[in-house]
């Protein structure tokens, strides 16, 4: 009894607008599988891929989404229960398809894949109430994980643990999350929490501010009030060093400037927001001098996923969300604009 229309958020052309509507329900074709929806959280990439701000252009008309939670009710004819069983939970991520045989699939540098298919941007993703995705892809998700706090994990978790690792930081040892009250730097918060790190959150207002403290940050710094970040993000280290991490995840060009200053000497900055037409600037003669590691990270491969859905399913993950009905997509937008989302937003497809 699957549908052959659907409710669907769609955008016919770069810049918007995001049209509310039916479209119709695609069949799931060799390798792939037909997910039911449930809930999608809505990331900032769905933002810049609205607005065009990227060097690669989307397909359009495009459905936006690359945090879809639902379940399998359809598979192409050679998926076996072994790779995707029908009646699964199962997570569509950013990382709708890899080829499994280029040089950097062979090393499980999925992300890295040279003809990647990628949700809500490539090829149609979770902002509609049936998605195709790669069986060999989809994220599986254990028995009894909530899918509408467990949607933004499929790329906001998964992207922040992966950096996280990236970094090389020990337990003990501090991190600052530069843009720590979106959706990214809210579960940055919670997993570096859940690996035993100090967590510095920079971000702006006191919505973002209470959250981050009901979540357990070490400390809060007000990017907007501080006149001295450098300083401010030192001086909240114990020793006065500054933090063994920095997790860049704003949405603002300044930050990637200013990381390289505040980093611990052998610190490492990873690079993962993307704002438009940014770059990373770091001062040669400090960097140099305190020998500081520089490195981006993007998303994470299917063994990162995974993981960073096996810390939630433990209980280590809990980071604010709000839930509101597909077609309110545009209002979320809205918000995110004008930064003023704390945490996520979550999309709860039509029954
Ligand atoms: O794999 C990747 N590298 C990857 C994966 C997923 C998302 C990268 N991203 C990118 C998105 O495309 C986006 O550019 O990460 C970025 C963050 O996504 P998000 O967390 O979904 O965005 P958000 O919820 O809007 O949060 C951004 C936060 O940055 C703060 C804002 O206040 C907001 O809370 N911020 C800004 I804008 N400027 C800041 C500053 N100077 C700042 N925080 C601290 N200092
Ligand atoms: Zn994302």
């Amino acid at each position: 009894n699957i549908p052959t229309e659907q409710w669907a958020q769609v955008i016919e052309k770069v810049g918007g607008p995001v049209e509310y509507k039916k479209i119709p329900v695609a069949k799931p074709g060799p390798g792939e599988v037909l997910v039911n929806i449930k809930y999608s959280g809505v990331c900032h990439t769905d933002l810049h891929a609205v607005n065009g701000d990227w060097p690669i252009p989307t397909k359009l008309p495009l459905v936006g989404g690359h945090e879809g939670a639902g379940i399998v009710v359809a598979r192409g004819d050679d998926v076996t229960d072994d790779v995707c069983k029908i009646g699964e939970a199962v997570g569509v991520k950013w990382l709708n398809d890899s080829c499994l045989s280029c040089t950097f699939c062979q090393q499980a540098d999925e992300p890295l894949c040279l003809t990647p298919k990628l949700s809500g941007y490539t090829v149609d993703g979770s902002f509609q109430q049936y998605a195709i995705a790669s069986a060999k892809h989809v994220a599986h998700i254990p028995d009894g994980v909530p899918l509408d706090e467990v949607s933004p994990v499929l790329c906001a978790g998964i992207t922040v643990y992966k950096g996280l690792k990236e970094s090389g930081v020990r337990p003990g040892q501090s991190v600052a999350i530069v843009g720590a009250g979106g959706g990214l730097g809210s579960l940055a918060q919670q997993y570096a929490k859940a690996m035993g790190l100090k967590v510095i959150a920079i971000d702006s207002g006191e919505e973002k501010k209470s959250m981050s403290e009901k979540m357990g940050c070490d400390a809060f710094i007000d990017f907007a009030k501080s006149s001295d970040i450098t300083k401010d993000v030192r001086a909240a280290t114990n020793d006065g060093l500054g933090p063994h991490a920095v997790i860049l995840v704003a949405v603002n060009e300044k930050p990637f400037q200013q990381a390289a200053e505040y980093v611990r000497p052998r610190g490492t900055v990873i690079v993962i927001g993307l704002p438009a037409n940014a770059y990373i600037r770091a001062p040669v003669f400090e960097s140099v001098l305190k020998m500081v590691r520089i490195q981006a990270s993007y998303v994470g491969n299917r063994q990162d996923s995974a993981e960073a859905l096996d810390f939630f399913a433990r209980g280590l993950i809990h980071a604010p969300f709000k839930t509101v009905d597909l077609k309110d997509l545009p209002d979320v937008y809205e918000k995110m604009h004008k930064g003023q989302i704390a945490g996520r937003y979550v999309l709860k497809m039509p029954d």
